[in-house]
């Protein structure tokens, strides 16, 4: 059967042509006018990345290579005995835009099995980091130092042909992806003193093996889970702060490890990737100030101050969502379906009920609707991973499968460096001051 990167290498030259005969047809068409808002205003809805993995419809949400969430979770293959998309299938889709056979797969999760080891100096870094340094700090630090192996930052210090940038691009993002267990499992034994890493299993998937790394490999319910999330969070189109990083740092040909470091340090901001840890800081403090089983009007007083102390309520709003996240949706499903009487769970429905009225009466969120870490928390908590500022790490293993596709055909379709155009407010003024 074919590997990835034999059919990523069957398929480059027709996406090559596509993009080439779409430049033809439309390369000097113009989208709609910029305004000077939209250059205050962190460029939202401005047209100016190219992405073929996936792309976001503000009332449907994600789709990956044109499918939904409940379409991957149908047509991807699963583990023997699961229900749930296995990330392998995922990445193999967003490269390809195929659904690969089980076969196809298992060789995945194998070559990842095989690649997962990381360098004796990169444990000694993580080893030395005090456990008062954010996991995200500690993981950002550990991917920046395996460029000491990058293939692509090799084979250009030897004078390799642009045409072929992609292979060694690709060979990091495999070895990027696969070492990210490694990584996380050490940060989180470290920090949260759950002393020896075990051994990475060549005959299980990523997930499972993530999973047995921090210490919750038997727990099959929790594997499922690490499948179905670390799926969710792969992708979220081309211009999320994580992936619109990596895409600009990788557009200086700076190798995988350091564009996706690069990504890292983005979503460990709040309004970001680390959203998913503020939101069960936000949550615990409501029980710990409202008791169990609040009130909803009590609920309802304490988000209210939430906004009055000019603070945001984590998890909900979206720079380009305007519905319901629909990997919040599949997040519920899978708490309904395992965990329907969880305390924690029981919150998060509860706040749904009532956030969005409240957003919406503040007037100010385009967007009242819950995003995809308004639920993450609650379901790591359940099977006991219930240290919150660990809970980006994952994100963040997770973001590595759409940063590195990304990085991947970008590449492949030659895109070159990004370089926008920045003004002065004076500048702006004279230039519109007749206008
Ligand atoms: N709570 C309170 N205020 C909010 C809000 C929320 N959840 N979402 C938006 N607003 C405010 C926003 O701060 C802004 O206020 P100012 O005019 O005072 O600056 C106003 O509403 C208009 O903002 P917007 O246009 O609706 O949202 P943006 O596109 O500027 O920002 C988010 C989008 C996600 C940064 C924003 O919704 C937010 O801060 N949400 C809470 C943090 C969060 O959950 N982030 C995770 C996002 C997730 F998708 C991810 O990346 N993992």
């Amino acid at each position: 059967q074919t590997s990835l990167k034999d059919r990523l290498a069957e398929l480059i030259p027709a996406a090559q042509s596509r993009v080439k005969e779409v430049r033809a047809e439309h390369g000097q068409k113009a989208f709609g006018p910029v305004l000077v808002d939209q250059l205050y205003g962190g460029m939202r809805g401005l047209p100016a990345l190219i992405w073929e993995g996936s792309v976001l419809d503000p009332e449907e949400g994600i789709r990956f290579r044109g499918k939904t969430i409940p379409d991957i979770q149908a047509e991807l293959p699963k583990a023997p005995g699961g229900d749930e998309p296995l990330p392998e299938g995922l990445f193999w889709l967003l490269v390809t835009g195929e659904i690969p056979t089980q076969d196809q797969v298992t060789a995945l999760s194998k070559d990842w099995a095989a690649r997962a080891e990381i360098p004796a100096f990169v444990e000694e870094i993580i080893d030395r980091c005090p456990p008062t340094l954010h996991p995200m700090s500690q993981f950002s630090l550990a991917v920046t130092a395996l460029n000491h192996d990058s293939a692509f930052a090799a084979a250009y210090a030897k004078g390799i042909n642009k045409k072929e940038y992609w292979g060694p691009v690709f060979e990091d993002s495999m070895d990027l992806i696969a070492k990210l267990p490694n990584i996380a499992g050490r940060i989180y034994r470290n920090v949260y003193g759950r002393g020896k890493l075990p051994a990475v299993d060549l005959n299980k998937d990523y997930s499972a093996n993530l999973a047995t790394l921090l210490g919750f490999g038997d727990n099959a319910t929790f594997v499922e889970l690490m499948r179905l999330y670390i799926t969710i969070h792969s992708d979220h189109e081309g211009g999320n702060v994580s992936a619109h990083t990596g895409k600009l740092v990788g557009s200086a040909l700076s190798d995988p490890f350091l564009a996706f470091a690069a990504s890292l340090n983005g979503l460990a901001g709040p309004l970001h990737g680390l959203a998913n840890q503020e939101v069960l800081v936000w949550l615990t403090k409501m029980q710990q100030s409202l008791g169990p089983d609040a009130e909803d009007d009590h609920v309802k007083e304490y988000v209210w101050s939430t906004l009055k102390a000019g603070q945001v309520v984590p998890g909900y709003g979206h720079a380009v969502l305007r519905k319901t996240d629909p990997r919040y949706v599949a997040q519920r499903a899978f708490a309904l379906k395992h965990l329907p009487d969880d305390k924690l769970f029981k919150l998060v429905a509860q706040v749904y009920k009532l956030v969005p009225d409240i957003l919406l009466a503040a007037g100010k969120a385009k967007n009242p609707w819950p995003n995809v870490d308004a639920h993450s928390g609650a379901l790591l908590t359940h099977y006991g991973l219930r240290e919150m500022q660990f809970y980006t790490v994952l994100f963040g293993v997770s973001r590595a499968f759409g940063v590195a596709a990304q990085l991947i055909w970008d590449r492949a379709l030659g895109a070159p460096l990004e370089r926008p155009k920045s003004y002065s407010t004076e500048a702006i003024a004279r230039m519109f001051k007749d206008r």
